[in-house]
């Protein structure tokens, strides 16, 4: 693959969904990927809390060790299916020397996975946050990681976000064919918000969903290590191992603020009317994320 020098590369349409240029040329490999049916995968519509939830399910499989967490950077631990970049090794390349059960990252949109996840029953964590604190951090996103399109200004980022013409596509579709699918195959639907808010209880919901209970202190261990303060500084996790060429930290850090409700200091009162009138028109009869499997009565999988 060619590095683009200077120039950001334009997003490229794979089944009419933009993604950054070096993944859809990639695009043949990842729709063909075979899934085992211990694979449990961790999808989001970008900037929605993947890296959040990733730490937390490393930390989950690897009994709880932060010390172990720290084996490899977290790209390595968790690979991102179709992630290319040129001059590294590709997400599948990562995914070909996991060991089992394999943890993977994506962004697709549910109706762009490789069908061999849903052939294999595979269990899926999808995460969804507010479409408004997502839009801001994607802003940020696109200003430091140099494989998307220049943002341009943020009013002119907002319009393309609403427009589902960034990487993935729209915001809107993608949660809405995702939280769907949840009716007819394992998707445990999570939210952001209900994260920052009650961590130990949706990691609680994490652990039912995927059939695992911890050892004594392991929720209080596994809470530590997932805090933003912790990952922000970990550089294990906030991706500082990255080359520039894909992230550039002093443009905008990875682990930018991690807030609920930032985008009160981006929107004008103007762009938030706008931005609630399409949601309204595009949300219409979506009452959000479907919240099963609801906890067993009396079953506490976590011993604080
Ligand atoms: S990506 O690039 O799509 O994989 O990004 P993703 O990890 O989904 O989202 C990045 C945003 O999540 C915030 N983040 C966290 N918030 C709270 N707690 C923890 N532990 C945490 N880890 C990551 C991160 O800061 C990004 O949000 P913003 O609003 O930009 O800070």
């Amino acid at each position: 693959m060619e590095v683009a020098s200077g120039e950001r590369p334009a997003l490229v349409p794979v089944q009419g969904i933009p993604l950054i240029r070096y993944f859809a040329e990639n695009w043949p490999l990842v729709e063909d990927f075979q899934a085992r049916p211990d694979d449990v995968v961790i999808c989001t519509y970008p900037k929605s809390g993947t890296t959040w939830l990733s730490e937390m399910l490393d930390m989950i499989y690897q009994d709880c060790d932060a010390q172990r967490c720290q084996r490899a950077p977290l790209h390595l631990r968790v690979p991102f299916l179709e992630f290319a970049v040129p001059d590294a090794p590709t997400g599948l390349e990562t995914l070909s020397q996991a060991p089992p059960p394999r943890l993977i990252k994506t962004h697709l949109p549910v109706e762009l996975l490789p069908s061999s996840f849903w052939r294999q029953g595979c269990k899926v964590l999808y995460v969804s946050r507010d479409p408004r604190d997502v839009a801001v951090s994607y802003y940020h996103f696109y200003r430091m990681a140099p494989v998307h399109p220049h943002p341009g200004p943020w009013p002119h980022f907002l319009e393309e976000f609403l427009d589902g013409k960034v990487s993935y596509g729209s915001w809107f579709t993608h949660v809405k064919g995702w939280w769907a699918k949840a009716a007819t195959h394992p998707v445990l639907c999570l939210r952001y918000e209900d994260m920052k808010e009650a961590p130990s209880q949706q990691l609680n919901r994490v652990l039912t969903f995927l059939g695992r209970t911890l050892p004594p202190g392991g929720a209080t261990a596994i809470l530590a290590a997932t805090s933003f303060t912790t990952m922000k500084a970990n550089p294990k996790v906030n991706y500082t191992a990255l080359p520039r060429t894909v992230m550039d930290h002093a443009v905008s850090p990875f682990l930018r603020k991690g807030e609920v409700g930032d985008w009160m200091n981006l929107f004008t009162v103007a762009q938030a009317e706008a931005f609630d009138a399409r949601y309204q028109e595009l949300m219409a009869g979506v009452e959000g994320p479907p919240i099963h499997p609801s906890p067993t009565p009396g079953a506490d999988p976590v011993s604080h």
